[in-house]
């Protein structure tokens, strides 16, 4: 329990001791003292396991233990001394389970047998595994149709799990694999791929040691990639300017004691990180970038050089920016112009840039937009293919990066396809699949029947809770092969089914002995990771298992050999260096030298779009209607949840205690709408086809620009219509939904 005030503005720099204090009580909780601590000298080591919390990558594979506070906490959540075993199935309904929160939920720990839905007593019940298999393959086989069937994945899943599951998805016969990176980084693949030919980012961690300027957009990395602290304290002690683009004043961003040096703990030191924060408006960024552009053009600082020779576009780009005036541009940004041309400033006199930026820039209508704006700006200066210099979207989940690399993507391209029938014999199919949103679309209307899910949270993550659970529960069956209890198990098909399995802590053990798996960071590193805990319960199986034998049990005809494959799996790897461009060798390159990097083109300033080059692309600002009583709303993550897993109740660094409905709001909002800091309210957001709301929230004052407001998801994924999402990536843009605000009434 927090003794603390619910709300506390925090003084002090990120990390610091508040941060181990913090790891060591998430150790306590999950009753794993010894264990875990072992466990976590382990992480991100080169015979260890790659940390589960996020994809920033390893700073020096042969170093000693990396510490993160929030890796400190995913490490203790899987490795949790609690179970949830048959007796507690048996104990509660599953109506009475639904009524219980996301926190009591994840508390309960780790799963332990595969369990079966029973309608009659409304009862998960312990099922045989084999039985289970059978039951899915008869629901997918007489299904009237392969598309029928809906396959998600979410990013931990391993590179061999991720192959072997696309693979027999496709054998079946559907491309309905929409994944975790629908609600991400998506747009951020869409327009770098249009951009610049690939849809990664092509910096290194190299890159950040070069770089004379750093800067961030969208992104909180105190809080989810806590170890890019250390690199951001690194460069901003050798003087390179850190500017950073947030709406909030964010903790992480500005000052950082890093728990690992002994003269920040003993000596009291931090360091400062970013020399320069601007706070424009939710969705300004496009702005923002144009603004920034439009500068490097108009002083003549264009790499005229570099453009010549590697892009396209530039003469019309150019013209349209020119033409953009100053006042939309402060007016879209909402911050001024003598701001934007300091900005401008500090990156002219930068020779090498970097760009990075998160869910602050994809979850948005105009984020490709925003992206290719970014994208734009770096062009102009020549920022790629530059020692320290290049665009960084910042990856989320462990191995979502590596996942669409091994084919998880609803609109496989025909070349993959041709290599996989090819390698495994059979005709894939060709027309593309349903991503999250028209997944959700088709349950609701029952053009999908089945849901199948390797990891995750589907029915917390979405969009549009009423009409996502409604979805869901019209589906025949709902199968969730997962590490933890999570709402997803109790808002199900008329069948249902929760498939437990290992976690990356937890030894691997085959017909052939131990396994270890591959994925891949954020700066498309590939590197081993191998569990060394006993597994959590005797009946779990890995994911790799899970596909083969769930692939053998559908699919009688199949001509791959799924059991064999998953003895060993250097037999699963061989087949993805046959079929996945980069990974010739893999076997022999993966075990070297704490892995392998996958050649970014961009690097070698090689664009393989359309035309062979770089592009510049216009696009043109929204015009932003202000209303009176319209605000818009972003959904954020707390400092104590792991996406829709919710570890505890507080946010330190936002001076959160012991809730989470609550809602940051601007002094300057509170006094127009006659509201107080600390009082409730309902939040409703007002969309063509109607309105939703969310209720009792409790308003905090806070340092946020007047017209935008701030909560937590998943509390809030009810206020997102499913149709309110980016221009051509269908990211749901839950980073900017117009609301109302309502003082509660009591109840
Ligand atoms: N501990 C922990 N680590 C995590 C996760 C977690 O939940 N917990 N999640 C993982 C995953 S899957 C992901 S994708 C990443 C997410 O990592 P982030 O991208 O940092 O995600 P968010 O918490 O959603 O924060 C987005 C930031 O963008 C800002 N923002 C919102 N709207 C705008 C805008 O319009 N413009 C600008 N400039 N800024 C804006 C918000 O104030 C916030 O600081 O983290 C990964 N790591
Ligand atoms: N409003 C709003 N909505 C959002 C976002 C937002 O910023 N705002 N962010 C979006 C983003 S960026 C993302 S990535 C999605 C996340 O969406 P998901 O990836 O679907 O959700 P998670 O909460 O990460 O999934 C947590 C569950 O994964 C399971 N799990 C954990 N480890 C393992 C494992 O090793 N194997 C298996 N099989 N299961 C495991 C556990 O059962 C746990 O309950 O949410 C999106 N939704
Ligand atoms: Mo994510």
């Amino acid at each position: 329990m927090s003794h603390k005030k619910p709300i506390e503005h925090y003084l002090k720099p990120a990390g610091g001791w508040d941060a181990l204090r913090s790891s060591w009580q998430a150790l306590r909780d999950q009753q794993v003292v010894m264990k875990g601590a072992s466990t976590l000298l382990r992480a991100n080591q080169p015979r260890g396991f790659d940390c589960p919390g996020c994809a920033w990558p390893d700073r020096n594979p042969h170093s000693t233990f990396e510490f993160c506070e929030n890796g400190v906490k995913a490490v203790a959540n899987e490795t949790t001394s609690k179970r949830v075993t048959r007796a507690f199935f048996e104990q509660h309904t599953v109506a009475w389970l639904d009524q219980q929160d996301d926190h009591f939920l994840e508390a309960q720990g780790r799963l332990t047998e595969p369990m079966l839905y029973d309608a009659a007593s409304d009862r998960y019940r312990p099922i045989a595994w084999n039985e289970a298999f059978a039951s899915i393959a008869r629901a997918l086989n007489t299904l009237g149709s392969p598309d029928e069937a809906i396959f998600y994945t979410s990013g931990r899943t391993s590179n061999e799990a991720a192959f072997l599951y696309q693979l027999f998805v496709r054998e079946f016969g559907t491309n309905n694999l929409p994944d975790c990176s629908n609600m991400c980084h998506e747009a951020s693949g869409v327009a770098l791929t249009e951009q610049l030919g690939s849809g990664k980012g092509s910096v290194t961690l190299e890159d950040f040691e070069l770089a004379q300027a750093i800067f961030i957009f969208g992104q909180n990395p105190g809080t989810n990639h806590p170890r890019m602290l250390g690199e951001l304290r690194s460069a901003a002690k050798r003087g390179c300017r850190i500017v950073a683009f947030n709406p909030l004043r964010e903790r992480g961003l500005e000052r950082f004691a890093n728990p690992q040096s002994p003269a920040d703990m003993l000596g009291g030191g931090s360091t400062q990180l970013a020399s320069e924060y601007y706070q424009p408006r939710i969705g300004g960024d496009l702005a923002v970038a144009t603004a920034l552009c439009k500068v490097v053009i108009e002083s003549g600082a264009v790499d005229r050089e570099f453009v010549d020779a590697h892009t396209h576009g530039y003469e019309d780009f150019a013209a349209t920016v020119r033409a953009t005036q100053w006042d939309a541009l402060e007016r879209e940004s909402g911050l001024s112009r003598a701001d934007l041309e300091q900005a401008a400033r500090t990156y002219l006199d930068s020779t090498a840039t970097i760009v990075c930026w998160g869910m602050g820039i994809t979850q948005h209508a105009r984020s490709v937009a925003t992206i290719q704006m970014l994208g734009n700006l770096l062009l102009l200066r020549g920022n790629i293919g530059r020692p320290g210099a290049g665009p960084c979207p910042v990856r989320g989940h462990s191995n979502v990066q590596g996942d669409r690399t091994m084919g998880i993507y609803e609109q496989p391209s025909a070349i993959f396809l041709d290599r996989l029938g090819a390698e495994f014999d059979f005709a894939p199919p060709r027309a593309h699949g349903f991503d999250t949103v028209a997944a959700i679309q088709a349950m609701h209307d029952g053009r999908a029947k089945v849901f199948f899910a390797m990891g995750g949270n589907f029915a917390a993550a979405t969009p549009d809770t009423a009409l996502t659970h409604e979805a869901l529960r019209r589906c025949e069956l709902t199968v969730h092969v997962s590490t933890k209890l999570n709402r997803s198990h109790l808002v199900h098909g008329r069948d249902a089914l929760i498939l437990p399995c290992l976690g990356r802590t937890e030894i691997d053990l085959q017909a052939d002995g131990p396994q270890a798996v591959t994925v891949e960071d954020s700066m498309s590193m590939v590197h081993l990771s191998s569990g060394m805990n006993p597994p959590a319960s005797e009946h779990l199986m890995s994911e790799p298992a899970i596909i083969a034998h769930l692939a053998a049990a559908t699919l009688p005809g199949s001509r791959t050999p799924w059991l064999e494959l998953v003895r060993d799996y250097d037999r699963i790897r061989d087949r993805i260096a046959r079929v996945i461009e980069g990974f010739a060798d893999f076997n022999v390159r993966v075990r070297t030298d704490g892995g392998f990097h996958l050649h970014h083109p961009g690097r070698s300033r090689m664009f393989p779009t359309a035309s062979g080059k770089a592009g510049f692309f216009a696009h043109a600002l929204d015009s932003h209607r202000a209303q009176d009583d319209v605000l818009q709303l972003m959904t954020v993550r707390s400092h104590d949840q792991y996406n829709t897993t919710v570890y505890g109740l507080d946010d330190r660094y936002r001076g959160v205690h012991g809730l989470r409905r609550v809602c940051f709001i601007s002094t300057a909002d509170l006094a127009r709408l006659g509201l107080r800091d600390g009082e409730h309210v309902d939040i409703t957001s007002v969309w063509h086809d109607g309105e939703r709301t969310v209720r009792d929230f409790r308003l905090v004052e806070y340092d946020i620009p007047s017209g935008c407001l701030a909560s937590y998801f998943p509390e809030t994924n009810a206020l997102v219509p499913l149709d309110h999402h980016a221009e051509r990536a269908r990211t749901p843009a839950s980073k900017s939904i117009p609301v109302r605000l309502r003082r509660s009434t009591p109840a």
